[in-house]
Formats: C-alpha cells, sequence, structure tokens
C-alpha cells in the first residue's frame, strides 16, 4: 500500500537563533519547489488557551508554575486533530517551537524534573525531524536587546539551553544541531538539505508518538 504523509518538522533553539526567520525561509522555499508546506507555531496564541499563556508571558496574569506548564501543553494537544489532518494531507508542517521547548522552559525552574515537564505531551504526535539552532547567548545578545516577556532574561536562558542539551541526549528523537551562528543563508541551505531527507524518509512511514 502506498502511503504518503507531510512530514512533521520542528525548529527549536533558545530566544534569537533565528527559528522564526528560518522556519519562514524553509516554508517558502518548499513551496517554491512545489512541495505544500505550511507553518505553525507553538505557543499558538490565537486560542481561548493560547491567549491565556499571551497574557502569562506578557506578565498581564500571573499563573502557578505547574498550571501554566499544562496550559502550554494543552495548547500543542489543541491542535493535534488539525496537525494530523494537514499531515494526512501530504503537507508538510514546519513548526516554531514544540514539546521541547516546553519541557526545557519549565525544567528551567527551580522544583522541575525533566521527567516530570515530559509527561503532559507522551504521545503528541512524533516530529520526524527535529533541528536545535545552536547559538552561543554572547552571540544572541549581539541580536538584539531582550524584550520584556517573561523568560527574556540571559541568566533563564543559559538554564534553558542546558535543559535542551539533556533532552537531545535522547536518541528517541530524531535530532539535528545546526550551527546557527552562521549567515541566513548558510544556515538555510542546511536546513533545505536535512529537510529533503526527512521529507522522503518519513512518508512512507506512519506518523510516530512522542516519548512513547
Ligand atoms: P528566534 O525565532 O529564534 O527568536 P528570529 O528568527 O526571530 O529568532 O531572529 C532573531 C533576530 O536575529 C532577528 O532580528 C533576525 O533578523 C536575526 N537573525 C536571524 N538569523 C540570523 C543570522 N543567521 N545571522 C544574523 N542575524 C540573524
Ligand atoms: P515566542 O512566542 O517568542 O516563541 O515565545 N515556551 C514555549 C514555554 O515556556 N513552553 C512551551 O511549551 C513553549 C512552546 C518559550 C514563547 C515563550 O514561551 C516559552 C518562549
Amino acid at each position: 500500500m502506498s502511503y504518503r504523509r507531510g512530514a512533521l518538522i520542528v525548529l527549536e533553539g533558545v530566544d534569537k537563533a533565528g527559528k522564526t526567520t528560518q522556519c519562514k525561509q524553509l516554508v517558502h522555499a518548499l513551496q517554491q519547489s512545489g512541495r505544500p508546506a505550511e507553518m505553525m507555531r507553538f505557543p499558538d496564541r490565537t486560542t481561548q488557551i493560547g491567549q491565556l499563556i499571551s497574557c502569562y508571558l506578557e506578565k498581564k496574569n500571573n499563573l502557578e508554575d505547574h498550571t501554566v506548564h499544562l496550559l502550554f501543553s494543552a495548547n500543542r494537544w489543541e491542535m493535534v486533530p488539525l496537525i494530523k489532518k494537514k499531515l494526512d494531507q501530504g503537507i508538510i508542517l514546519v513548526v516554531d517551537r514544540y514539546a521541547f521547548s516546553g519541557v526545557a522552559f519549565t525544567s528551567a525552574k527551580p522544583g522541575f524534573t525533566l521527567e516530570w515537564c515530559k509527561q503532559p505531551d507522551v504521545g503528541l504526535p512524533k516530529p520526524d525531524l527535529v533541528m536545535f539552532l545552536q547559538l552561543n547567548p554572547n552571540v544572541a545578545a549581539e541580536r538584539g536587546e531582550f524584550g520584556t516577556e517573561r523568560y527574556e532574561t540571559s541568566v533563564f536562558q543559559r538554564t534553558v539551553q542546558q535543559r535542551f542539551e539533556q533532552l537531545m541526549k535522547d536518541t528517541s528523537v530524531n535530532w539535528k544541531v545546526i550551527d546557527a551562528a552562521r549567515s541566513i543563508e548558510e544556515v538555510h541551505n542546511d536546513i533545505k538539505v536535512l529537510c529533503e531527507n526527512s521529507i522522503n524518509a518519513s512518508e512512507n512511514l506512519p506518523l510516530g508518538e512522542l516519548w512513547k
């Protein structure tokens, strides 16, 4: 039986590593080459749950740390039917942050283990490829001032980076580390090659379940 689904491709990395820039360029390049591709991002601030998260990030409300972690996860779960539908239709989804940011950011707070943080996202659609844009915090700082949202401090970002490094030891996830300190074009070219391989490899495979 021939089975051609779209690939689920995720970009992760600390703030200002170039995730959004690269997601947009990748979707554009895929579309130019005649492949159906769309971008998604998490948190998706447009839903009711996403609006609660957005207010939290903008420091307009305060939420208990476990609670907001579960809301970030719920914000992914509410998109799962749409994700599956699009992949079934053969659309390639390029996603700006996913469960890995969820775990890395919450577990950077005191009192949270990686294991606890992963649980709510166990069973989500498993990305076929997760590209981690690696960037030294000092170089990231040269790309502009931190904003005023929650988590946007260099001390917190350094802990987040360490949590990502712990997560990348898990070989059940198809991690690829990309040197994000190069030009936008050089990074883009690497990403395109990795994607081509992953799209071809995954189109005849069933979608996996994350951390299961
Ligand atoms: P992220 O989504 O990871 O926070 P962005 O894509 O928003 O990062 O990029 C953060 C800033 O850095 C933007 O001003 C963007 O134009 C710039 N930028 C992105 N990639 C590069 C790069 N390879 N070299 C230099 N500046 C970059
Ligand atoms: P941006 O919208 O600028 O990417 O910032 N975050 C994200 C979490 O704490 N948990 C999550 O599950 C996700 C997806 C990372 C969003 C901020 O929210 C953090 C930065």
